[in-house]
């Protein structure tokens, strides 16, 4: 999937000149100069349950038709992935998988909103924005397939590995971007980060030192309302999970996370603030996974059916769809043309996953220390023994 072009727009400052600059807009939402650090107290919305757009606003202008369009496709596909994925796990081809369906809008909005030198820190959930990067599908599913490694090369595409250590990755976020600031390069670096993860202490200590030194970091919180079985009431008592960057002097949004317009209209400014030297920016999406945790989750257990079906009528994909069929953006022949390029997608994902993978258990030990330490000369010989009797085993 080819890099979209999407518009940069002005980053968000809290200088009072920018303030005065941004206040004498034209805008039917005049951006509200006491709220500094705070979220609007709604999440920002440009498009409404049912894809009909609300008035524009100019705090946060809406991209261009072509990036709704790439958008549009980008999410059909990565829902397409993800249901296949899903299957995957239940032909015993994957061991385990966390759908992000329903969470398009946020995946896909995200990787729009970047540059291709930029980086992604994603979390387990991810697999969908990476696949929207245009990383292997395969490649992206090799760690979920049991493998020990991440499936692809993390420099080479600017994607660090998925992370299952929750807020981990808000840290390594921090350094990164600190360090190409440092080095006079213009890079953000954007990590994914879900509501249950934002009570964890790295979190917290990720976006502080990011504040404290302007690291160019857009900390992107995907609110789908539970942490496994826990749900976001039990979480937090913040009113958003944007107000938590206020205290750390970073400058906050929240945003309605099944409205792909608004999403990425957001997540383009933050990103362009961060760019600009203004520090990390933090946006909060309201958005709800319809599946379970992972495969391996029953979600009936702590939610109720009328929940996810009050979900199902924000679905972000048919809202899109419904707005972009309005404008004329979208046909019916174009639409078509989308689904079966997801097909296609999805068919190429099957045969390549139900080939047997060929992994060599002993190449486990080869990255571990640059010099393996006596233990690990130990443990790699149990192995390569363990490996040969059954072998003979095998043969016999
Ligand atoms: C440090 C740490 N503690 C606990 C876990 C176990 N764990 C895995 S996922 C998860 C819930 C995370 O929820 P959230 O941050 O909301 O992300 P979501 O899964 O909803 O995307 C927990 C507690 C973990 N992986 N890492
Ligand atoms: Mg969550």
């Amino acid at each position: 999937m080819g890099p979209p072009h999407v518009q940069e727009v002005p980053a968000v400052t809290t200088t009072p000149q920018a303030v005065r600059r941004a206040s004498t807009r034209r805008s039917t939402t005049p951006p509200d100069p006491a709220r500094g650090l705070l979220p609007a107290a709604e999440p920002v919305r440009l498009l409404d349950p049912a894809g009909t757009p609300l008035p524009a606003r100019a705090d946060y202008p809406e991209p261009p038709a072509e990036a709704l369009a790439e958008l549009y496709r980008r999410m059909v596909i990565g829902r397409r992935f993800d249901v296949q994925a899903t299957a995957l796990t239940k032909q015993g081809r994957l061991a385990v998988y966390p759908s992000s369906r329903g969470q398009e809008a946020c995946q896909v909005g995200a990787m729009l909103a970047l540059r291709d030198t930029d980086w992604v820190f994603p979390t387990y959930r991810e697999s969908m924005a990476l696949v929207s990067r245009g990383l292997d599908p395969v490649e992206v599913l090799t760690l979920l397939r049991g493998d020990w490694h991440c499936g692809y090369d993390p420099a080479a595409r600017r994607t660090a590995p998925q992370c299952t250590p929750l807020a981990t990755q808000c840290v390594h976020a921090a350094g990164l971007a600190y360090g190409e600031a440092y080095q006079g390069r213009d890079t953000v670096a954007l990590a994914f980060i879900g509501d249950g993860a934002t009570s964890e202490g790295d979190f917290h200590e990720g976006i502080n030192f990011a504040a404290v030194f302007k690291a160019p970091v857009v900390y992107f919180v995907q609110n789908n309302r539970y942490a496994i079985s826990v749900p976001l009431s039990r979480q937090t008592a913040a009113p958003s999970l944007a107000y938590k960057g206020v205290g750390y002097g970073v400058a906050g949004e929240q945003v309605d996370g099944n409205d792909p317009v608004a999403v990425l209209a957001v997540l383009t400014r933050a990103v362009a603030h961060a760019r600009a030297g203004n520090g990390p920016f933090l946006v909060e999406a309201h958005t709800y996974r319809m599946e379970p945790h992972t495969n391996a989750d029953d979600a009936t257990r702590y939610r109720d059916g009328a929940e996810v079906d009050a979900w199902r009528d924000r679905d972000p994909i048919a809202r899109l769809e419904t707005y972009l069929r309005e404008r004329g953006v979208l046909d019916g022949t174009a639409v078509a043309a989308v689904a079966a390029e997801a097909e296609e997608y999805a068919a190429d994902l099957r045969a390549r996953m139900n080939a047997q993978p060929t992994v060599d258990p002993l190449s486990l030990f080869d990255h571990v220390y640059a010099e393996p330490t006596p233990q690990l000369v130990e443990q790699r010989e149990q192995v390569r023994a363990e490996l040969a009797a059954a072998e003979q085993e095998g043969d016999a």
